[in-house]
């Protein structure tokens, strides 16, 4: 892990934009608790999913008949393929599509069929439930629980871009209310051989960047000189991070890239609500 940027003087550089490494065995409620306060950015997790559970995960989804799909190629290039509905690919203004209640429930059937027995998924919120000893379930909409825990392959890279639900979809969007935090949840199942590290900037969103747009993320200009931490995982290794932050990844070779993924919200009365 590394944190680099302009500057080069410790003195200059924001002592809460760092990054903490712990076994899997130290994740507490107070990590958690600590990063969704921002008194650091992003946490990496060791050894967070066993590896006999994501050996057979990895080999059922290497299936030849398992049913990964790819974002939308006319949004996201390069491409990035992936397993389970995503809240901004059924963006309707500041609602859903009702297309996604049905993919959803086809995709929650499908995983439980294909998964049974060896889910990550499962083991995923397990984990991060035991450690934050509070509420952790599905984020609602209408009454409704979202889908939580897409499969993401992104082996070519993905552009710097940032996600805060808030902003996509409005304030009022949850039943719980707007999140007073987001944390991006990613465990691998299969990491490359070479690149793919996750880069974080100390930068967010602000109006006028959307002259800087570049397909679904950002040019570069967005992140010039700024502070970066970059971080490189093992395979079962989790990586939580505050994705309000500009973020990319970098492209890879020789191996899959291959992680279970949701969204963390903290809401107003402490639960942690998730969704993809
Ligand atoms: O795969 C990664 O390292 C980060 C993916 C990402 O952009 C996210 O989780 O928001």
């Amino acid at each position: 892990m590394t944190a680099a940027g302009a500057w080069t003087h410790p003195d200059q550089l924001d002592p809460l934009f760092t990054a903490r490494s712990i076994p899997v065995g130290e994740l507490s409620r107070s990590h958690l608790a600590e990063l969704t306060a921002g008194g650091f950015t992003a946490l990496r997790v060791a050894d967070f999913l066993p590896a006999e559970l994501r050996r057979e995960a990895m080999a059922r989804v290497s299936e030849p008949d398992f049913p990964m799909d790819v974002y939308d190629k006319a949004r996201v290039d390069p491409p990035i393929a992936r397993f389970g509905p995503v809240l901004n690919e059924y963006k309707d203004g500041a609602c859903l599509r009702a297309e996604y209640w049905r993919d959803m429930a086809l995709a929650r059937e499908l995983w439980r069929t294909r998964m049974a027995g060896a889910d990550p998924l499962a083991f995923s919120i397990d984990r991060l439930s035991a450690a934050w000893q509070g509420g952790l379930g599905p984020a609602r909409v209408s009454g409704r629980n979202l889908f939580a825990g897409a499969l993401r392959e992104i082996n070519d890279g993905a552009l710097i871009h940032f996600d805060d639900v808030r902003r996509e979809y409005g304030p009022d969007f949850f039943d719980d209310g707007a999140p007073v935090a987001q944390l991006a949840f990613n465990a691998w199942m299969s990491v490359p051989a070479e690149g793919g590290s996750t880069r974080i900037y100390r930068r967010r969103w602000n109006p006028p960047d959307t002259g800087a747009r570049n397909g679904y993320g950002y040019h570069r200009s967005v992140i010039d000189g700024e502070q970066e931490i970059v971080l490189s995982v093992e395979a079962g290794d989790a990586l939580l991070f505050d994705p309000r932050y500009f973020h990319a990844v970098d492209p890879s070779a020789r191996g899959r890239r291959v992680a279970i993924t949701f969204f963390l919200g903290l809401t107003s009365t402490g639960k942690l609500v998730l969704w993809s």
